[in-house]
């Protein structure tokens, strides 16, 4: 999958709609078309990497914790009685988008363990 094809590459670029939450220099935020709780919102990386895992070990530190911090956001503007924040990587962990998100979720109770 490259930058051309990548669908939430094609959300930064806005050449396809999406909800958007919040924009920044090197990350956006917009709601999951299928969202598992009343607020789901996906936090991406501008840049195109396929995992946390790439991301981790191709962006500096700073962009590593501008991620994170949008997500805090998202979820504390959301729920300040909490939120939780999800990445999956690879197919074990369903991962169906190959283009790094952060899950955010909030509005209700979340069980735990994850599935
Ligand atoms: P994951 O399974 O962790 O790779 O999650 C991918 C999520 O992306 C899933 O919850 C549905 C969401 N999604 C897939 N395609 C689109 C899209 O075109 N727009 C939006 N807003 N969300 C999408």
């Amino acid at each position: 999958m490259n930058e051309s094809d990548c669908i939430f590459c094609k959300i930064v670029r806005k050449e396809i709609p999406a909800r958007e939450v919040a924009r920044e220099a090197d990350a956006v935020a917009f709601s999951d078309l299928n969202p598992k709780a009343p607020t789901h919102v996906l936090v991406i990386p501008a840049r195109h990497a396929a995992n946390l895992g790439d991301f981790a070990s191709q962006a500096s530190p700073h962009e590593l914790g501008n991620l994170l911090a949008l997500a805090a956001k998202v979820g504390r503007e959301a729920s300040p009685s909490g939120y939780r924040v999800v990445i999956n990587e690879g197919l074990d962990a369903g991962q169906s988008v190959f283009h790094l998100h952060l899950h955010v979720l909030a509005g209700r109770a979340l069980a735990w363990p994850p599935g």
